[in-house]
């Protein structure tokens, strides 16, 4: 166990100057109740299954039937235990507490065999004072924890006694445990519509002593305020003491303000008691900056993400103690603006003054196992992939947890936006006071650490519940005055009040999402229809329709959730299993992973639309299914947000659109298993990944053929200046040939900002006289090819249309190739040359064992060489590279097989 003494406050110096703090983490032992186990060693910070992997009690948990074989797991009752020491200058503090900054879930805490403190929420910071039972030398510590599942089914048990509170269990091919709703901790642990049930116990986070005679500085919750006139900026900063024995604190609290080429420094002298909270806190303490002196903080693709240390220092009167914090702060102003309509409320994000529109996509937790949701290099590759993607927002998804600081320091150096649920997600919850002051103290506590983030936007009550009370979900309708009022009561009365009391900022909160934004709010907080096109956020999924065709998705003011589903990669899979019969979607398998109910039905529909499966029997069936899915997620994901992209700056004759955010659902894996994300668990990207770049570029040409055949091609521009003198360029290949058929090029400026309809003509007349064939059958044998250039640089990616479905048309088979691979530089960048003879279609690049990923993948090619750049993350040679790289592309023998 890691002993570390921040400083030490010696008797023999006469200023102590710090606050003390002895981690408590590292190695410790684990035992069950019944003795069965005991003395293995465990990590801490860390969780059950991790140590259960690493004492070769369990096997690893991800991988084959792992998940069914290891249910007794959350269903023990363990005990973390551990000794330390501490010396006797540290009992001399007159304040000395233990602090646990995330304890999963229900633990009793024992120092020296005597109980400190108890905890029922994995999202609350608990700290407890252990000044009369710590001893000088040695003392053990020992953390109880309860089994979570038989919690959650005691609890349930109890509230069936006034009424019962669905979800009960999840649906039977979740194959998870019942009753979570009943508890505060990581709603998907016990399983979701794309992941496992692993209802984890453990210390997930720091532990650690810290002693200080007056206080310690808690936290730091500034609100950032730019003057009417811009010339100055106002940080209001409050800070959140540690309580004391004597429940006074007196002293100094200085602030600093690092800005660019000066600190700003403040200070005032305090005489404080808890209010009525039992919170110590300095309110709206007020430090003013003219404008000149700091750059502004942007999102991702508007400008830099400049940030600023704000520390604040107390000391007491005498100045033998103190104790600092640092946030960094960002000068930005972030307004949701509910604008009146002829039809309903606009529904979009201003920062600093500039309407944008939000792209990006949902997060799922980091990791199933929350300590291995802290892992600092997957959280990087995630979010740098979420920039790089030009994304700048993801939504934080309201069933998994809030995050760690880093992931939100991260999100503030990459510019990348948080839309922030609070934890309840697809489900009713109870409102009983006990629950009630829980969720309370998750508030205060997350709420005070996340506020000081640039990159936070908007906090959302809750994920889908007041869809699922109106749209009756779970039964309820005939009790729905009761549910409606419990409603109220957790996420307005007790979580937005909270928050507002806490933030004074009632304008960055939706009490859940989907919602209509004000319109709900006036609407008693259940509106309806919460998911109305005409007000807030919409989420949307279809999985019965032609998913390639734009005009079955809707035209909402924001779509903060829509998707589909994919499998993960050959190879991935086979982490997970040794046997590829695994890998066939009839698999036995693939059901067990397949946890959406009708999944695999749905995928093997949405497919047929535009495919044609090979025979179920053919040996590589598995191979193509894999790929043909990652095709319709990727084309359709690309469909759709092209289509809410196109709609920026229009309504429809209904009065729908001026669409301005598109966050797809889901970034991220738990597990290797078919689900909606872009990323696989293995951290491969899949097709869809690819293709976020180039439908998430600042500008685009796009287009589609509408409900009455016509071509309607556009320009997005997300750019904050205008672009003057482009060309745009409509192409017809004959898909036989390598050489456009006919051209069409128009030249415009763009307008910052702002989506332009460039053309639209009858799709059929144009292939027609484009000579593609007669009138009912010229759309088989061409496609639409869009690019756009400035002065001979391309300024958006080439996009695509296909005049009709894919199995209808005449694709022909290319001779493609692999004509070279080169080195580019000595950071691992690979050129990989591609030749065709034909135009090819989806071509997917991939390798074998070599770990690293490509610039472009899934490609249209249409001439007949064409350059990519494969970025290795591990040392290799172009040999090896060209050796390890395999391409296949729409008509390879390996997927026409009958
Ligand atoms: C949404 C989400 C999740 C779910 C996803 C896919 O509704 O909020 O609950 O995983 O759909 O079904």
């Amino acid at each position: 166990m890691a002993l570390r003494a921040v400083l030490i406050c010696s008797a023999f110096l006469v200023f102590c100057n710090a606050v003390e703090i002895q981690h408590l983490g590292g190695q410790w032992l684990l035992k069950d109740e019944s003795g069965k186990y005991k003395d293995l060693k465990a990590i801490v910070p860390g969780g059950i299954y991790s140590d259960l992997m690493d004492n070769d009690i369990i096997e690893n948990i991800f991988y084959g039937y792992n998940d069914d074989v290891t249910r007794w797991v959350p269903r023990t009752n363990w005990t973390y235990y551990t000794n330390f020491t501490v010396n006797e200058e540290l009992l001399n503090f007159e304040n000395i507490n233990i602090v646990f900054e995330g304890l999963d879930t229900f633990a009793t805490i024992a120092i020296n065999d005597v109980v400190v403190g108890q905890s029922k929420n994995m999202f609350v910071q608990y700290v407890f004072n252990v000044k009369d039972q710590i001893q000088a030398g040695n003392n053990v510590i020992e953390v109880r924890f309860q089994s979570p599942v038989e919690v959650a089914e005691n609890l349930s048990a109890e509230q069936n006694k006034s009424y019962n509170i669905p979800v009960n269990c999840p649906p039977s091919a979740y194959r998870g445990e019942c009753h979570v709703n009943m508890i505060r901790k990581m709603q998907a642990s016990y399983s979701w519509d794309w992941g496992p049930s692993f209802p984890s116990v453990g210390i997930w986070k720091d532990l650690y002593i810290e002693a200080y005679n007056e206080t310690a500085v808690r936290y730091i919750v500034p609100d950032v305020v730019q003057s009417e006139d811009n010339s100055s900026w106002t940080v209001l900063v409050d800070v959140y003491f540690a309580n004391n024995a004597k429940k006074v604190i007196f002293g100094k609290i200085a602030f600093e303000l690092e800005l660019d080429s000066e600190t700003v420094t403040q200070s005032v002298t305090v005489n404080l008691i808890p209010n009525g909270l039992n919170e110590v806190v300095v309110h709206n303490y007020s430090i003013k900056v003219d404008s000149g002196l700091l750059k502004t903080w942007w999102p991702n693709g508007f400008g830099a993400q400049n940030l600023y240390n704000l520390t604040v220092t107390y000391s007491n009167d005498e100045e033998t103690e103190k104790s600092s914090k640092t946030v960094r702060i960002g000068f930005r102003t972030i307004e949701l603006v509910q604008d009146t309509l002829d039809s309903g409320l606009t529904f979009y994000f201003k920062v600093n003054g500039v309407p944008i529109f939000m792209k990006g996509s949902n997060e799922i937790p980091i990791d199933i196992l929350p300590e291995r949701g802290q892992n600092k290099e997957t959280i990087r590759k995630l979010l740098t992939t979420a920039s790089d993607s030009h994304m700048n927002m993801l939504r934080v998804w309201g069933g998994g947890v809030y995050e760690s600081d880093y992931f939100y320091d991260l999100a503030d150096e990459l510019g990348i936006l948080i839309w922030q649920d609070f934890m309840f997600a697809c489900s009713l919850y109870p409102t009983n006071e006990e629950y009630l002051n829980n969720v309370l103290d998750e508030v205060r506590h997350q709420v005070k650490r996340l506020s000081s983030h640039a990159s936070i936007a908007l906090y959302s009550g809750n994920n889908e519940n007041e869809g699922a009370l109106v749209d009756d979900w779970y039964g309820v309708r005939n009790n729905f005055t009761l549910f409606k009022a419990d409603y109220v009561k957790l996420y307005i009365d007790t979580i937005m009040n909270e928050f507002v009391r806490l933030t004074n900022n009632r304008s960055i909160f939706v009490s859940s999402s989907p919602s209509n934004g004000k319109e709900t709010e006036s609407e008693g907080y259940v509106a309806a229809h919460p998911s109305s096109t005409f007000y807030g956020d919409v989420h949307y999924y279809n999985y019965i329709m032609d998913s390639f065709n734009s005009v079955i998705f809707p035209v909402p003011r924001f779509a903060s959730e829509y998707g589909y589903q994919s499998l993960p990669s050959v190879n991935s899979f086979l982490t997970v299993t040794n046997s590829t019969s695994d890998l066939n979607i009839n698999s036995e398998f693939m059901d067990h992973r397949q946890h959406h109910p009708v999944g695999n039905s749905e995928l093997k529909s949405l497919i047929s639309h535009q495919f044609t499966l090979p025979n179920e029997n053919s040996e590589n069936y598995y191979k193509a299914f894999i790929y043909y899915s990652q095709i319709v997620q990727a084309v359709s994901i690309r469909v759709e947000t092209e289509h809410y992209r196109r709609y920026r700056s229009s309504l429809n004759a209904g009065g729908e659109g001026y669409t301005m955010g598109a966050l797809y659902w889901q970034l991220n894996d738990v597990w290797v298993a078919p689900t909606w994300s872009g990323i696989d668990h293995t951290g491969k990207w899949k097709m869809l990944q690819y293709y976020t770049q180039e439908f998430f570029a600042p500008i685009i040409i796009t287009g589609h053929i509408n409900a009455e055949r016509t071509l309607e091609t556009y320009i997005v521009s997300d750019l904050l200046s205008p672009v003057l003198n482009v060309t745009a360029s409509i192409q017809v290949y004959n898909w036989s040939s390598l050489d456009s058929i006919l051209e069409k090029k128009l030249t415009l400026d763009l307008e910052a900002g702002k989506s332009h309809l460039i053309d639209s003509f009858d799709i059929d007349d144009f292939l027609t006289d484009a000579k593609c064939g007669e009138l009912n059958t010229a759309r088989y044998n061409c496609l639409i090819y869009l690019t756009l250039y400035k002065e001979g640089i391309r300024i958006a990616p080439d996009n695509f249309v296909l005049p009709d479905k894919i199995k209808s048309s005449r694709v022909q088979q290319p001779k493609l190739q692999l004509s070279g691979v080169t080195k580019q530089s000595d950071e691992g960048i690979y050129e990989i040359e591609i030749t065709t003879d034909n135009i090819a279609l989806f071509v997917w690049l991939d390798t074998n064992k070599i770990k690293g990923r490509f610039s472009d993948n899934g490609l249209l090619q249409v001439n007949e060489s064409r350059k990519v750049y494969f970025y290795s993350e591990e040392e290799t040679t172009a040999e090896d590279l060209q050796k390890d790289l395999s391409i296949t592309n729409l008509l390879d023998d390996e997927y026409v097989t009958s």
